[in-house]
């Protein structure tokens, strides 16, 4: 595909993800200097009015009712998917097969099968020049790609343990409603898929290793809610909380939580690393700092330091504001756009890949696997 100086641009949803997206979408030519800019053509959503009204506040300059209309348009070249999990498989592969780059959010699929039809769609377009790339926003962190850079250096060592979880706790209340993060049909799982699916691929990218096997164990804690249309109340089909443990191909194990009733803590994806030479920590609730424990020092000088990873020469923060002054949440999807659209004109890969994110798919379904069967350990697909 040949890419012109300007990419139009096709979002299928404007929910929370959506809404983020559009911010990034809107942003990253400001901030960053790229040779293509993206022109926000079009958003699409089931009802036609919210889809007006969206595109309207959100700064997309048309919308549609059916996102397959965005397949059929010549001015767009890139669909950005920003629905539930359950639509993810059908959308993806039918705009890959329209030429279009796609960026999807994470988990890539319900199931590994939708998964690896994906990631073979996506591979039978890359030869075309058409990019793919699964929505981790985390990896784009500055403190999280400060951390990798520190791991890929060597400044750790040898890395023996990983200590991953993501802990929220929006669901605590039993009147919370049975919303489409806890059904199976349309969410493949739940605290797994939705946050769990950001640990493993945080910690397999900081660490640069992958996960070979697990043992994983998992609870709903709550079954039955009110329905949110106020109809009566409802099963709910995914898991509230997973933990696992798991090995990885360079020789370190490590645990994963991942929960939504961890009370107090509302956004914590918690990371530490404990290497043979150093070790690091990071939790995104203190998002602009990296704990990094220097094991070569003596032992009298030792011990976990702050960095403020806000300094110019730390990844993407020399885009934005002085040292100091601090990102949010919301950056880390300008970064991930930057870094797709830099990847589609530099005609090269993006990472993550959906073949990457089918791997985070492999985790989770091994995990489910091994919680239904009495932990059982069970190994994880390349
Ligand atoms: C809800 O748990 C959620 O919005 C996730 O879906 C996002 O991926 C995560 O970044 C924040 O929490």
């Amino acid at each position: 595909m040949e890419n012109g100086p300007t990419l139009g641009v096709g979002m299928v949803g404007h929910a929370f993800m959506g809404r983020v997206h559009s911010q990034a979408w809107r942003n990253v030519s400001a901030f960053f200097d790229l040779p293509v800019r993206p022109v926000m053509a079009a958003l699409s959503g089931l009802s036609r009015e919210r889809a007006a009204a969206a595109a309207d506040s959100l700064g997309w300059a048309t919308s549609e009712s059916d996102w397959r209309e965005l397949l059929k348009r010549d001015d767009i070249h890139i669909i950005d998917i920003c629905t539930p999990g359950d639509t993810h498989a059908e959308i993806a592969i039918a705009a890959l097969e329209a030429g279009k780059h796609v960026l999807c959010e994470k988990p890539l699929a319900n199931s590994v099968a939708e998964a690896e039809a994906m990631a073979e769609a996506a591979r039978d377009a890359a030869p075309l020049g058409i990019r793919n790339m699964a929505a981790f926003n985390y990896r784009r962190v500055p403190a999280v790609a400060y951390a990798r850079s520190l791991v890929a250096a060597g400044r750790l060592g040898e890395i023996r343990h990983i200590r991953a979880q993501y802990l929220q706790d929006w669901i605590v209340d039993p009147e919370h409603p049975l919303v489409w993060r806890l059904r199976k049909d349309k969410a493949g799982s739940g605290a797994l898929g939705d946050i769990g699916a950001h640990i493993i691929d945080t910690a397999q990218f900081v660490s640069g290793q992958s996960i070979t096997g697990v043992s994983g164990l998992s609870t709903t804690f709550i079954p039955v809610r009110p329905l949110p249309d106020g109809s009566g109340h409802g099963e709910v089909t995914v898991d509230d909380a997973a933990l696992f443990l798991a090995r990885l191909d360079g020789g370190a194990i490590a645990s994963f939580e991942a929960t939504r009733f961890a009370t107090g803590r509302k956004n914590s994806l918690r990371l530490e690393i404990n290497g043979s030479l150093g070790s690091l920590a990071f939790d995104f609730e203190a998002m602009n700092e990296l704990e990094f424990h220097d094991h070569t020092l003596p032992g009298a000088e030792s011990g976990f330091r702050r960095v403020l990873v806000t300094e110019a020469d730390h990844p993407y923060a020399g885009a934005w504001w002085p040292p100091g002054h601090g990102l949010g949440y919301e950056h880390t999807f300008t970064h991930q756009i930057r870094d797709f659209l830099a990847a589609i004109s530099e005609n090269r890969d993006p990472a993550p890949s959906f073949t990457d994110g089918l791997h985070v798919q492999r985790v989770i379904d091994a995990v489910e696997r091994s919680a239904a069967t009495e932990s059982r350990w069970t190994p994880v697909a390349a």
